[in-house]
C-alpha cells in the first residue's frame, strides 16, 4: 500500500491486532472441519444490508463448493475501524473486508471519484455506472495495493445531520463541527462549506455528538438510524451531496493462494450478492425514513442544491487530476441521462 490507510493515527490498535488474531485462529479451527471459511469484518451491525449481503455470498459459496469455500463475518466492528481492518486486510490478517469508499480515498485516487459531491444524480445513476466497465476499472485500481475489489454495494445518498439547526444553504454549515470518515476528499469538502472537519471513526460518532465534541455528521438514513445519531443530532437536512458505494474487498495475498477456479467462484458469489443487497438496501431505507419520521427527527429538504454543488465544486478540482480520472468521469456524466 503506497499511502498507509494509518496516515497520522500511528497503526491498527493493540486491541484490533489482537481480536483480528483470535478471530482468525478461531476460523482456521473450525475451518479445517467445515471447509474454507474467509474472515472478514464489518463495522455495522448483523442485520445490516452490507453484511446480510456477504453472509448471502456465503450461502452462496457454500451452496457451490458443498461447503468448501465459506466466509464468517466478524460485524459491529468487533476487529476495529474501517481504516485499521483495512491495513490488516492487506498484510492478511484478514480475508476480506466490506468497508465504505471513503477510507480509501487517501490510498487510490481512483477511489475518490465515486465519492464527489454531486456527481451521480441518482442511485439509479451510481448503479448504472458502477455495473458498466467504468466500476471494473475503479475496482481494478485497489490491486497494487495489495487489495482484490470483488464487488461494490449500495450506500445511499449521504445528508447533513446536527444538534443545532436544520441545514437549508451553504451559509448554514458556517462554523458547525462536522465528524467526516477518515478521508482527505471528505474533509475538503465540509471545508468548502465553511465548517470544521472532525475526521473521526463511526464508533466515536455517538459520544462524540453527546459530549459536543462535534455538533453534527454527515450519512445515509440506514446509517444515522443505526447508530442511534439521531437521538442526539435531530436536525437532518437532506442535501444528498454525495452517493458514494460500499466496496467488497479481498487480501490479495489471501487471492494469491486461492486456484484461478476458486477466485472465479469467489468473483461469482460477490457479484451474485449484489443484486440481493440492493433489495434489501430499498427496502432499510424505507424502513430507517418511516422510523425516524415517526419519531420525530427534523427533515427538511434543500429548495436550492445547486449552491451546495457549487460550493463544492472546487474539490473537483482539486481531487481529479489525471487523464484517467476526467476520462472517467466523463463516462460516468454521460451515463446521467436515464435519471
Ligand atoms: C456508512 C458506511 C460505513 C462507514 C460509515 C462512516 O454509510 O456504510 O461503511 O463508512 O458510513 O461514515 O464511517
Amino acid at each position: 500500500m503506497r499511502n498507509s490507510p494509518n496516515t497520522g493515527a500511528g497503526g491498527p490498535s493493540r486491541r484490533t491486532l489482537l481480536a483480528a488474531g483470535a478471530a482468525a485462529g478461531a476460523l482456521t479451527a473450525c475451518g479445517q472441519r467445515a471447509g474454507r471459511a474467509f474472515l472478514s469484518s464489518d463495522t455495522h451491525p448483523s442485520d445490516y444490508p452490507t453484511v446480510q449481503a456477504v453472509d448471502e455470498m456465503a450461502r452462496l459459496l457454500r451452496e457451490r463448493t458443498n461447503g468448501r469455500l465459506d466466509v464468517k463475518t466478524y460485524s459491529g466492528g468487533q476487529l476495529g475501524s474501517e481504516r485499521d481492518t483495512l491495513e490488516i486486510t492487506v498484510f492478511g490478517g484478514l480475508d476480506m473486508n466490506r468497508v465504505n469508499l471513503a477510507p480509501l480515498n487517501s490510498i487510490e485516487p481512483m477511489t475518490t471519484i465515486p465519492a464527489l459531491p454531486f456527481l451521480f444524480r441518482s442511485n439509479a445513476h451510481m448503479r448504472r455506472a458502477l455495473d458498466s466497465p467504468v466500476g471494473d476499472e475503479i475496482l481494478a485500481s485497489l490491486t497494487r495495493h495489495g487489495l482484490i475489489g470483488l464487488c461494490f454495494y449500495d450506500s445511499g445518498d449521504r445528508n447533513f445531520y446536527n444538534t443545532k439547526r436544520p441545514i437549508y444553504t451553504p451559509a448554514d454549515m458556517k462554523g458547525l463541527k462536522i465528524r467526516v470518515p477518515n478521508s482527505d476528499l471528505y474533509i475538503a469538502m465540509i471545508r468548502a462549506l465553511g465548517a470544521d472537519a472532525t475526521p473521526m471513526s463511526i464508533s466515536e460518532v455517538y459520544q462524540s455528538l453527546v459530549q459536543g465534541v462535534i455538533d453534527g455528521a454527515e450519512n445515509n438514513w440506514p446509517s444515522y438510524e443505526s447508530g442511534r445519531h439521531f437521538e442526539v443530532a435531530t436536525y437532518y437536512s437532506l442535501t444528498q451531496h454525495v452517493i458514494a458505494p460500499e466496496v467488497l474487498v479481498m487480501s490479495g495475498r489471501r487471492w494469491n493462494k486461492l486456484t484461478e477456479e476458486d477466485r472465479a467462484l469467489v468473483r461469482q458469489a460477490a457479484k451474485d450478492s449484489v443484486p440481493f443487497m440492493r433489495t434489501l438496501w430499498d427496502a432499510r431505507v424505507e424502513a430507517a425514513r418511516t422510523k425516524l419520521m415517526a419519531v420525530g427527527v427534523k427533515v427538511n429538504e434543500i429548495s436550492d442544491s445547486a449552491a451546495f454543488s457549487a460550493a463544492m465544486r472546487p474539490v473537483w478540482d482539486k481531487y481529479i487530476v489525471t487523464d484517467r480520472q476526467r476520462r472517467l468521469v466523463q463516462e460516468i456524466e454521460a451515463m446521467a441521462e436515464a435519471g
